[in-house]
């Protein structure tokens, strides 16, 4: 018998194409409830480091698609962290936020997990774990403070917490940290 896994989630994949919408360019490949069939996706499918510039990978609870505009994701926001220039330390970079979310390591907290995404960019490559809701503030300091701990990000760097609506409405390039641990 496999071993189940407390939630059923769903993988995604972004490849840009300029003839369509941001949102049908989003593809749900497969969802899985065990963490052999994770395996056995994950063998299969290819390295953060290789997809190409533009691509995302995201995955989400089921049911949950990885877009703000979601009823999951409308009140949330994401603890965004910035890979310059570490291409090659995307794959297991990412392999840690699959794996924390899977098991459930963010405790009672868990149930605030929408899901995460990898953006694989040209300067910068990003990985945005989405929490439910930003008002939940004890709840998303303590998801913050467990990621920062199992990506192994020096306490010397900080990351920030920005509301997707305000990801969604911003003018420049930037967007205001509403936490940061
Ligand atoms: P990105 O891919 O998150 O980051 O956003 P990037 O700027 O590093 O490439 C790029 C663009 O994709 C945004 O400006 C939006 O036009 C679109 N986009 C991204 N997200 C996460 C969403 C979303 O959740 N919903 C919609 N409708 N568009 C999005």
């Amino acid at each position: 018998i496999k071993h189940p896994l407390q939630n059923t989630w769903t993988l995604w994949f972004y490849e840009n194409d300029r003839s369509k919408s941001w949102e049908e360019n989003q593809r749900e490949i497969t969802s899985f409830d065990t963490v052999e069939d994770f395996w056995g996706l994950y063998n299969n499918i290819k390295a953060a480091s290789d997809l190409r510039v533009g691509c995302d990978y995201s995955l989400f609870k089921k049911g949950i698609r990885p877009m703000w505009e979601d009823d999951a994701n409308k009140r949330g926001g994401r603890w965004l962290v910035n890979l310059e220039k570490k291409r090659n330390e995307l794959t297991n970079f990412w392999l840690e936020v699959l794996l924390c979310m899977i098991g459930e390591a963010f405790d009672e907290c868990s149930d605030d997990i929408c899901g995460a995404v990898l953006n694989v960019r040209a300067k910068v490559d990003k990985i945005g774990l989405w929490t439910a809701d930003y008002s939940n503030g004890s709840s998303v300091m303590e998801i913050g403070r467990k990621f920062k701990e199992r990506l192994r990000i020096s306490p010397k760097i900080m990351i920030g917490y920005q509301i997707h609506k305000d990801t969604q409405n911003k003018s420049g390039s930037v967007t205001k940290n509403t936490y940061a641990c």
